[in-house]
């Protein structure tokens, strides 16, 4: 059985756990504490998740390259994305400051991290963000750049992002968004929380099961 290393909050690491769960291939779930760097080090020389281990002992790194490689009926349909790649992209990275501005101060609180791993996380993330208590002081200004952020999402799905079939471009979408349910005082609006509880039906996914194995 493929082997998965992975942190429970890493939208990277959650394109992968979804991609698996929409193809029907079980894996072997390795979550790795955040301040392990010995484990991804030996696997691939970069202390980065998440990781794939073959049946052959083969490790691979890169969300999207662990996909394609497990994607053999490209059910994922990798080629619809092309026209929108860029635009993707470019909701994907201004979509995550102010998910992690928001997430990261809560997320630590998961029991995915000990407090070594916690503080682990926060030095290191803090280094640009700032410290995370006051992260969580400035909720609302990270609050206020969501609304026109959902609706430009909003204005792309048909029903899904690249038209009228679920594509890893939904995968990649929902996988950076999953984050904010953790958020208290956020609510997605309707139609994409929609979105996002079709493309959890679809991958199987389950953000807990890790936690309560
Ligand atoms: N391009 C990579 C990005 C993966 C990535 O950035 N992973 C982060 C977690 S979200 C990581 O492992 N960071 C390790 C660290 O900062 O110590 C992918 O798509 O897999």
């Amino acid at each position: 059985m493929k082997k998965l290393y992975h942190y429970v909050h890493c939208p990277y690491c959650i394109r992968v756990r979804m991609g698996f769960g929409l193809l029907g291939i079980p894996f072997e779930s390795h979550v790795l504490p955040y301040n392990d760097e010995q484990t991804p080090l030996h696997l691939t020389g970069v202390k980065m998740l998440p990781i794939m281990v073959d049946e052959m002992g083969v490790a691979m790194n890169e969300s999207l390259d662990i996909l394609k490689r497990i994607d053999e009926k490209q059910v994922l349909r990798f080629d619809l994305i092309a026209p929108k790649a860029d635009g993707l992209e470019s909701f994907l990275d201004r979509v995550a400051s102010p998910v992690h501005n928001l997430c990261m101060p809560y997320w630590v609180w998961t029991p995915e991290f000990d407090s070594e791993s916690r503080s682990y996380f926060e030095n290191k993330k803090s280094k640009k963000r700032g410290p995370f208590n006051l992260l969580a002081l400035r909720k609302d200004e990270f609050l206020k750049q969501l609304p026109p952020l959902m609706e430009e999402l909003s204005s792309h799905l048909s029903p899904y992002y690249c038209g009228s079939e679920f594509s890893i471009a939904d995968i990649m979408v929902a996988a950076h968004l999953w984050g904010l349910y953790i958020f208290p005082e956020y609510q997605f609006p309707s139609q994409i929380h929609d979105y996002l509880q079709d493309v959890k039906k679809r991958t199987h996914f389950n953000y807990h099961e890790d936690f309560w194995r």
